[in-house]
């Protein structure tokens, strides 16, 4: 009863910052990511009963408190649906930092969903399995389908309707790029479920943020479909900013800003000055995500590298959802 899955991290173009139901994590909004090809989790799940307790290794390291609970808590919803009893021992590794703002949950959580029901002697829908993913981390709901995703918000109470549904598979834009820059790997001090959770609770611009989000979502949905980096890029940018105007006013404030942020958010608007299409997005952390098409990568490739506080870039192509790999 073992079975391994692979998935890849995916980058919100229209974000998820808030919750309807924390239990069953449900969003205060629908939200657009893409998958990254190359940002990718391997997870290998064994149910033996020699196993006397669930377990539960990240990069080598054995985990326990909150991040062991969590998959825990997907284990019970596997065992209960598979009718087994056996106890597992989970295996993972990121290829990229885990926890600084590069959605390693979101790949950690659909590989385990995938690997673990397989190896329960299940065969679930990829709706199901976006369903079980999405309880485990929210954002992983986005990475058992490949390419465009959009988490849909649905509107019942048992979250039935809640989940990643294909927009556009991963070949259907294969000029589109997002460059990862890397100007920090440590652990984020404010994680992205606690953070979000009081940015629900006191944020005074939450409500107008995550209603503008809800609509904005046709609008993405259009841009990617006609294939428009421009309004693609203005729409994800505008929806990235607002969204850390609604960390920032959050109390205590959440900033995940570092100084060579803003240095490559200047950057990317003096290229844009320059006639390079370009576009930033950002989420749980201090990385810059830039979009752009494939024949810019180059250009921005070298003039991003000369910022000092840039550790290193990763050009990602849309990427596949999830697959067994063993
Ligand atoms: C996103 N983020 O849409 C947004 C943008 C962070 C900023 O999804 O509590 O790790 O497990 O549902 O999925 C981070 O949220 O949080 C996230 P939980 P998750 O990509």
């Amino acid at each position: 009863m073992r079975a391994k899955a692979m998935a890849n991290a995916n980058i919100a173009l229209i974000k998820y910052w808030g919750k309807r139901d924390d239990k069953l994590i449900l969003p205060q909004n629908s939200n657009i990511a893409v998958n990254l090809a190359g940002l990718t989790a391997k997870t290998s799940v064994t149910f033996d009963k020699k196993y006397k307790k669930d377990s539960f290794l990240l990069d080598g390291k054995t985990q326990s408190g909150e991040e062991l609970a969590r998959v825990v808590d997907t284990l019970n919803r596997i065992r209960k649906l598979a009718r087994i009893k056996d106890k597992a021992l989970v295996m993972s590794a990121n290829n990229f930092p885990t926890a600084a703002g590069l959605a390693s949950s979101a790949a950690g959580g659909s590989a385990l969903v995938l690997a673990a029901s397989k190896a329960a002697g299940l065969d679930l829908s990829n709706r199901e399995l976006s369903i079980l993913a999405r309880m485990n981390s929210g954002s992983s709901c986005r990475s058992i389908d490949g390419g465009f995703v959009k988490w849909v918000k649905g509107v019942r109470k048992d979250g039935k309707d809640s989940y990643g549904k294909q927009l556009f598979n991963e070949f259907y834009w294969p000029d589109f790029r997002i460059i990862v820059t890397i100007l920090s790997t440590a652990p984020k001090k404010i994680k992205s479920r606690a953070g979000m959770k009081t940015s629900v609770e006191n944020s005074p611009f939450y409500r107008t943020w995550s209603d503008e989000s809800e609509r904005s979502c046709a609008d993405m949905e259009r841009a990617i479909k006609n294939k428009d980096i421009a309004v693609l890029g203005s729409l994800a940018e505008k929806n990235a900013i607002m969204m850390h105007c609604v960390m920032f006013a959050t109390t205590p404030s959440i900033i995940y800003w570092s100084p060579e942020t803003v240095e490559v958010i200047n950057a990317v608007h003096e290229m844009r000055e320059k006639g390079i299409r370009c576009y930033f997005t950002m989420d749980a952390g201090p990385q810059v995500k830039i979009i752009c098409l494939k024949n810019d990568v180059k250009k921005i490739k070298n003039l991003v590298l000369k910022i000092k506080g840039v550790k290193n870039i990763i050009v990602c192509r849309p990427g596949t959802g999830a697959k067994l790999i063993a």
